[in-house]
């Protein structure tokens, strides 16, 4: 063994033994010293060199192989837009580094533990390690390496901190019924257990120091936008949205990955942040900061379309529900089942935004219908509200509005006194109401397209 290996070693060794702390690595080390038969220090040495752990490996491998899959809808390494380029250009060098260094140091452990390993039939009792100290020239080394590395890591980090933060004035001009709007692309995201809000203002300026004196009480009165949709975001391709991400309740995290980092929605805070895509496409994401029984089910998709697309699905959005007239209609009893049932927490614009005070939630919201059959995926992303033929899923929708809580956990019934729910209760509607109701909501248009259907799905 070269010197300076040997000092440090050495050194460590006596550091472990002698600590006051008595802490369970120094009873290790101590236990490893003084065992008399060595055979502890020569079993680690055994596995270390894992010649006797082909399962270890093999299951390994399976681990890591687990990630290379080709279209995995969380895919950080497949960037869609020119922010998460810049997040990937700065991960790339940062792994290869930390890649190399981790395979020096672990190179360096095991060539030192099969070196040095103790042979089976060997009897080493009562020896003490010799004992030597100080390398200069080493110590200084693995001091200045290790601080020009994590300069320069920190250097790149601030560089592009700056630039996935930086929002650029990108006024576009938008139709909103009938007017010509100058619109800074700009939506609210608001997180709640457990599904994604997204406002759009088209009509008013909303910036994050108009929210910020809300404070935290703002509750569901953010001030009333012009579109309000739940779980999908539409953008317009080419073009930067800031984002300005808040929550309701309690902190949750908002992550789609092919087209930025992710960043928290904290309750009272208004975070800016942004997202931009190259091309047309949906792009998924996932609540990233664990936020009670359903956070692996709080899921989003930003919908990206061309300025044009982007300007009919204003048009569309724009337009308030029509309501049935006929009364003998499933559609029309639907609308009487809403109103008794369903009003209390959903809004949909053209039936009950007279008397709409916000949900009777925790949060005081839930997600907007009034056109809901224009999405294509309901629930936080979970479910598909359309078969890939077109024809609407009402299976999994009368399976939602049976009782939530089968299908997606939420706190939502049996609560106790004076608490408000969290989620969607199971409202003890009978087959007939349920049908009844889906019926109107399936007028709640418009009807995507087949594409957007089949580009949307979730497994
Ligand atoms: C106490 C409040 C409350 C009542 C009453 C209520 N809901 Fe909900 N509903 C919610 C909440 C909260 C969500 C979001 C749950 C989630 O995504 O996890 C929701 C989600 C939904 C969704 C999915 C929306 C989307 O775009 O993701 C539909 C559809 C729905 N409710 C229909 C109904 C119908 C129909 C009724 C009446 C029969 C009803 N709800 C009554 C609170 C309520
Ligand atoms: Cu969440």
């Amino acid at each position: 063994m070269s010197d300076p290996v040997r000092s440090l070693i050495s050194r460590a060794a006596r550091a472990a033994v002698f600590s006051r702390s008595g802490s369970l690595r120094s009873r290790a080390a101590r236990a490893a010293v003084f065992s008399r038969s060595g055979s502890l220090r020569s079993r680690a040495a055994r596995a270390a060199g894992f010649s006797r752990r082909p399962l270890g490996l093999v299951l390994g491998l399976v681990l890591v192989l687990a990630g290379c899959a080709q279209d995995a809808e969380l895919d950080t390494f497949q960037d869609r837009s020119e922010t998460a380029r810049q997040i990937n250009d700065l991960m790339y060098p940062v792994l290869i580094v930390a890649g190399v260094v981790l395979a020096l140091v672990c190179g360096a452990i095991l060539w030192l533990a099969v070196k040095n390993r103790v042979p089976a039939d060997k009897d080493y009792e009562g020896e003490f390690p010799t004992q030597v100290s100080h390398n200069n020239r080493l110590e200084i080394g693995w001091t200045i390496g290790p601080a020009v590395i994590m300069t320069v890591i920190a250097v790149a980090t601030l560089i592009t901190h700056v630039a996935v933060n930086s929002t650029e004035a990108n006024a576009i001009e938008v139709q909103v019924d009938g007017q010509t709007e100058t619109w800074e692309p700009r939506v609210v995201v608001v997180g709640q257990q457990w599904w994604w809000e997204y406002r759009y203002y088209l009509t008013r300026d909303i910036t994050t120091e108009d929210l910020g004196k809300l404070g935290e009480d703002a509750d569901w009165e953010l001030p009333r936008a012009d579109i309000v949709t739940a779980g999908q975001m539409v953008i317009p391709t080419g073009q930067e949205v800031e984002l300005i991400i808040t929550s309701r309740d309690v902190i949750h995290s908002h992550w789609i990955p092919a087209l930025n980092g992710k960043k928290d929605a904290v309750p009272g805070l208004y975070t800016p942040w942004k997202l931009e895509a190259d091309e047309p496409g949906v792009y998924f994401g996932q609540c990233t900061e664990f936020c009670g029984l359903s956070h692996s089910r709080m899921r989003m998709q930003a919908v990206a379309v061309t300025p044009g697309d982007f300007q009919d699905w204003i048009d569309a959005q724009m337009d308030e529900a029509t309501m049935p007239t006929d009364e003998d209609t499933a559609e029309y009893r639907g609308m009487e089942v809403f109103t008794n049932y369903c009003a209390s927490c959903h809004l949909v614009t053209g039936l009950n935004d007279g008397d709409y005070n916000g949900a009777e939630t925790y949060s005081g919201s839930a997600p907007d219908l009034t056109h809901f059959a224009g999405r294509t995926t309901f629930a936080g992303g979970l479910f598909n509200l359309y078969n890939p033929d077109g024809s609407l899923n009402d299976d999994d929708l009368a399976a939602w509005i049976r009782n939530p809580n089968d299908v997606k956990e939420n706190y939502a019934d049996d609560l106790p006194e004076g608490s408000l729910p969290r989620g969607m209760p199971d409202m003890g509607l009978s087959e007939r109401q349920i049908s009844d109701v889906i019926a109107l909501l399936a007028t709640l248009g418009p009807r995507p397209t087949e594409a957007q259907i089949l580009a949307t799905e979730v497994e």
